[in-house]
């Protein structure tokens, strides 16, 4: 079975990190011929690096990639649009002119609102052409796609837990060793966020060591101002009192999960590497990509309600109080004490959370809805 997959890269990496988990497990797990179409490969290839920029077409951890501007429109039996991006021209009227239309499916955005359990699912068709697509909501409920997550995921993350050897290499391959075991060790992962002064002065006076991981990005900006800097580089350590930040390159994607396998608290923003913290199984905390009218506060309030639903009422508030203040550049200081002091219980329902949402697998339920679509068009072309 061949399938194309489209992306057109807005900014930052999470549309094309979507896209790049997607076709390498439909490539690698589900056995399919994948073509991922990406505008921007500049941006893939900071998620694998042997991503050749300058190449139209090149085979990357079985994944046929290609530029989007190379497309001649040869129609693949399945057809993956990414968060309703429009696809070539060419390509779309070569799909109207098959006498049996492809499979054509839209991946949409990951929401927890209520709203995505009557949308997914639903096909839409096409104004003017004989076509249909169909939507396909991640989400976290069973009346969603579910999420994203390779079948070996729990195995590689259990083996990492479980041996020091591993743990030893991956600080190693970051130029440090093994933190002691009363080091807290937090990721942070985030855009330009003013609450990051406060958080960082109450790390710095904390009674226990703090160890920051930081993966470049905006956010270097304000930490060089807190260590009135001009700036700050990758692989460069910086310390202010209990606390000692480090700055991480961009790591390829299958080594990010490491980052938040070796943390205790992980900051996350966006949309996929939410999905990984949350599978990672410890505390975390999400920046939000903002949006204009502020509508993201409401996707955040969908969220945070599905995610405390079970959680006790104090560590519910401790996890509230702080991702309000961080999502809001507000008093994110503040709110760490009360976040630190739930910290065990944010780790155990952590733990059942991933357990959870594991069984809602989203490679799987986008096969099985392909096969089921491309069957109706078999009936309705035999018909
Ligand atoms: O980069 P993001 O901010 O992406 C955002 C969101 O997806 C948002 O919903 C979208 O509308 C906007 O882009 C346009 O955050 P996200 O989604 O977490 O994507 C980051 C990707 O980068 C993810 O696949 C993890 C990966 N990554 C690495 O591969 N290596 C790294 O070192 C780091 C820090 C991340």
């Amino acid at each position: 079975m061949r399938c194309d997959i489209f992306c057109k890269v807005i900014d930052n990496y999470g549309d094309v990190g979507v896209c790049w988990r997607l076709a390498r497990q439909l490539a690698n797990e589900y056995g399919l011929t994948v073509c991922l179409w990406v505008d921007n490969l500049h941006s893939l290839s900071k998620l694998c690096p042997e991503v050749d920029p300058d190449l139209l077409s090149q085979c990357r951890r079985g994944v046929r990639v290609r530029h989007w501007d190379s497309c001649e429109g040869v129609v693949a039996d399945w057809v993956i649009g990414t968060f309703d991006c429009k696809l070539p021209q060419n390509y779309l009227l070569a799909m109207a002119a098959l006498a049996q239309a492809p499979v054509w499916v839209n991946l949409d955005y990951l929401s927890a609102e209520d709203w995505v359990h009557g949308c997914h699912g639903l096909p839409s068709p096409h104004p003017s052409l004989p076509l249909t697509r169909y939507f396909f909501f991640p989400g976290f409920t069973s009346q969603t796609g579910g999420l994203i997550v390779e079948h070996d995921y729990f195995e590689r993350r259990a083996a990492f837990m479980e041996e020091v050897a591993l743990q030893q290499a991956f600080w190693h391959s970051i130029g440090m060793v093994m933190p002691a075991q009363n080091v807290l060790k937090i990721s942070l992962f985030s855009y330009q966020n003013t609450a990051l002064e406060g958080l960082l002065e109450v790390w710095a006076s904390s009674s226990e060591p703090v160890l920051c991981l930081v993966s470049e990005g905006p956010i270097l900006v304000q930490l060089a101002k807190y260590f009135k800097l001009d700036a700050l580089n990758a692989g460069q350590t910086y310390v202010d009192a209990r606390l000692t930040v480090r700055i991480l390159p961009f790591v390829e994607q299958e080594r990010y999960d490491e980052i938040l396998w070796a943390c205790d608290v992980n900051f996350v923003r966006g949309e996929d590497s939410l999905v990984r913290a949350q599978f990672a199984a410890k505390p975390f905390i999400w920046q939000i990509y903002p949006q204009q009218d502020a509508v993201h506060l409401t996707k955040l309030a969908a969220f945070l309600d599905r995610y405390t639903a079970r959680l006790g009422v104090e560590a519910s508030q401790a996890l509230r109080g702080l991702w309000c203040a961080w999502n809001r550049g507000g008093a994110a200081g503040q709110a760490w004490p009360a976040f630190a002091l739930a910290r065990v219980n944010l780790q155990q329902y952590a733990w059942n959370w991933a357990q959870e949402k594991a069984v809602n697998r989203l490679g799987l339920n986008l096969l099985e809805f392909c096969e089921k679509i491309g069957r109706m068009h078999a009936f309705k072309n035999e018909g």
